[in-house]
């Protein structure tokens, strides 16, 4: 019996993508800035000169899975992360939006088998999805840390 199980500190050879919507940039940029706290202390380098890692920005959600999409087919990452936060306010716009970006997030990583992690914030308001992203604590540290495990976790699985 084979029991595989992703590492935290398996950082070499990882390139990471991280693709971030612009669409309530108050709370991407701190899912960003924790999400890179938490590569950068597990050993990824997130300089400005880093050949492991990449961001990307998107206008808003809805275009998380295109840019993924790109992203996992040109080869070039182990594992993509996309941050996004859609907040519900009044309108119908939400289910739609969360809809889309999560069913083509999911078919990316399904389609690639390139690990794509779900880091999108779906709130009732602005209240809470700032107290996801640094107020109370950081999902974007998680997201990293989960992206880690992937990466890692693919890796040592028989390919196909
Ligand atoms: N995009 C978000 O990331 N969050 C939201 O809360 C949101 N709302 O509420 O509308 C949102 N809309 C924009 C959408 O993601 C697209 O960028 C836009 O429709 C253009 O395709």
């Amino acid at each position: 019996m084979a029991t595989f199980e992703g590492r935290f500190s398996d950082a070499s050879g990882l390139r990471i993508g991280v693709i971030v919507a612009r669409f309530n940039d108050l709370v991407t940029a701190k899912l960003l800035s924790g999400c890179l706290d938490c590569l950068k202390r597990h050993g990824i380098d997130v300089s400005e000169t880093s050949s492991q890692l990449d961001v990307a920005w998107v206008p808003g959600s809805f275009e998380l899975p295109i840019v993924a999409q790109q992203m996992a087919r040109s080869s070039q990452y182990q594992v993509i992360i996309t941050l996004g936060a859609v907040i519900r306010g009044d309108t119908p716009h939400f289910d739609v939006v969360v809809a889309e970006a999560s069913k083509g997030v999911a078919a990316v990583a399904r389609d690639t088998s390139v690990p794509v992690i779900f880091g999108v914030l779906t709130t009732d308001t602005m209240q809470q999805a700032l107290e996801r992203a640094g107020i109370k604590s950081n999902l974007g540290w998680s997201y990293g840390l989960e992206a880690l495990e992937m990466g890692s976790l693919m890796k040592a699985l028989p390919s196909a």
